[in-house]
């Protein structure tokens, strides 16, 4: 005959103002006699509150994060077949545990009994060894004993050989969870850490805080658009996995400028004009050959770097819809009239939302110009698989020194963002060098192609 069974805060040793940092356990659970049920975090300590008895979970009586108090009443579990008082306290059972002790020496760690009974590895042949020791790296017992994490999680984390250390937290001060370790086991028996590929997809990520903002005034909700839902998580996944670096430059386009305003009607009888970005194009083509590191992409193992033997350049359009990135197709075999005509058909066909998937495909390198809007240098993000991205700014008028006098010089800012597994900062800077030299040699902009 079960009989109702009160769990309240037990003695803590002093300690005040304690939260509920996490429940383990919900209405209804079956519990086992000590089963941790709930933790508390003090400023010193967790500690995790065990089941008095065996039975099921009946009522949770506070909720996460709300503080608590010695003799607090937390749950009522109904106690299954045990002749005892009807009314228990978990006073006795409670076991804190400091935030950050470093381990002592003297303290033996109690290994799981799987892996403490494993023979010597050199002293004996076994047979293959199951997926998980052989994949989980060793416990680090300095690191293990300083992971901010309740005692029912460093158990948990024992029984599966996870070295907390590793673990990044998503709970309260970045507080180890249940949820953590297992998200941390599956992503290293996936290979996702390993292979370096997926640290987006991990769920320890810390998560920025969301509130409900209507509290404060009155609100609007609009949904993202298709393009923003679907490129919104591709900028995501290569901020988190690419490291990039920013170079900043100059291009002195002065004469570049004065050239083009000159062809403008030869453009015009083609049907096309010359905006400064069919140059820029054509200025990475040619320095792209120089260069070909720029437009080529790490294969799925990242141990390899695949060099395409054709260049495809991308450019980012601003469409009422979100960000898209139309590809031109052999980019480097075509002169500025066509690169012109080409920009302006995939831009009119981008705002009018009927790019094709094939339009967006295959790109090499990026060129994002914000030049027909303004400011002076960003830090684009890199279209991932690609290695590089350009980000061009409005062009301005700047004093240069000739070595006698000042003279204005229109200079074009040029951001480029690139994966620093793949680019050095010195080649880096050699290519936005050799960038700037290309779009101040307009005649070499202009030479016929071969
Ligand atoms: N400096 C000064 N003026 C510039 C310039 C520069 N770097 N680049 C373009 N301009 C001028 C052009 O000459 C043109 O002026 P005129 O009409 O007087 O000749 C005007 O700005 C507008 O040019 P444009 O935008 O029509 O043409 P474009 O070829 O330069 O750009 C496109 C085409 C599709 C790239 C652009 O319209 C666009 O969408 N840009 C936004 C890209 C973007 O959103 N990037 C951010 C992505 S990352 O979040």
């Amino acid at each position: 005959m079960s009989h109702v069974v009160e769990v309240r805060i037990p003695d803590l040793g002093g300690a005040s103002g304690v939260k509920v940092i996490e429940w383990l356990v919900a209405v209804g659970d079956t519990v086992a006699l000590e089963q941790p049920l709930l933790t508390l975090e003090s400023e010193k300590a967790t500690l995790d509150v065990p089941s008095p008895v065996a039975g099921k979970v009946l009522t949770l009586h506070v909720a996460t994060g709300a503080n608590a108090g010695e003799g607090t009443l937390v749950a009522t579990v109904a106690a299954a077949d045990v002749p005892a008082s009807p009314l228990v306290e978990a006073s006795s059972l409670a076991v804190p545990r400091p935030l950050s002790a470093a381990p002592s020496p003297a303290t033996p760690v109690s290994l799981p009994a799987s892996v403490a009974s494993l023979p010597a590895a050199e002293s004996v042949s076994v047979p293959a060894p199951p997926l998980l020791p052989t994949t989980l790296p060793s416990i680090n017992e300095v690191s293990f004993s300083k992971a901010h994490a309740s005692p029912s999680v460093r158990r948990f984390a024992r029984e599966l050989g996870v070295d907390l250390g590793q673990v990044r937290g998503s709970g309260v001060k970045a507080r180890i969870t249940h949820e953590d370790v297992k998200g941390w086991v599956k992503q290293r028996l996936s290979g996702a850490a390993d292979r370096g590929a997926t640290a987006a997809a991990s769920a320890n990520w810390p998560r920025v805080p969301t509130a409900d903002f209507a509290i404060f005034g009155p609100v609007s909700v609009q949904p993202l658009t298709r393009i923003q839902r679907i490129s919104g998580p591709r900028l995501h996944a290569s901020w988190v996995n690419l490291p990039h670096v920013t170079q900043f430059d100059q291009a002195d386009i002065t004469a570049l400028e004065a050239t083009r305003h000159q062809l403008q009607d030869a453009a015009a009888k083609r049907g096309v004009k010359l905006t400064p970005l069919a140059f820029v194009i054509r200025a990475c083509a040619r320095v792209i050959a120089q260069y070909p590191k720029f437009a080529s992409s790490l294969d799925s193992t990242g141990e390899n770097l695949v060099y395409k033997q054709y260049l495809h350049i991308g450019f980012a359009a601003d469409t009422p819809g979100g960000l898209v990135v139309p590809v031109i197709r052999d980019a480097d075999r075509k002169d500025v009239y066509a690169l012109a005509g080409e920009l302006a058909e995939l831009s009119a066909k981008a705002r009018a939302g009927k790019l094709k998937v094939t339009d967006m495909q295959g790109g090499c390198f990026t060129i994002s110009s914000l030049g027909g809007i303004g400011g002076t240098l960003f830090t684009p993000i890199i279209n991932a698989p690609e290695v590089a991205i350009l980000g061009v700014s409005k062009s301005a008028h700047q004093p240069h020194w000739d070595g006698a006098q000042f003279v204005p010089r229109l200079m074009l800012p040029l951001s480029l963002s690139y994966d620093h597994r793949v680019i050095d900062g010195a080649e880096g800077a050699r290519f936005t060098t050799a960038l700037a030299a290309q779009l101040a040699d307009v005649a070499g902009l202009l030479e016929a192609l071969p």
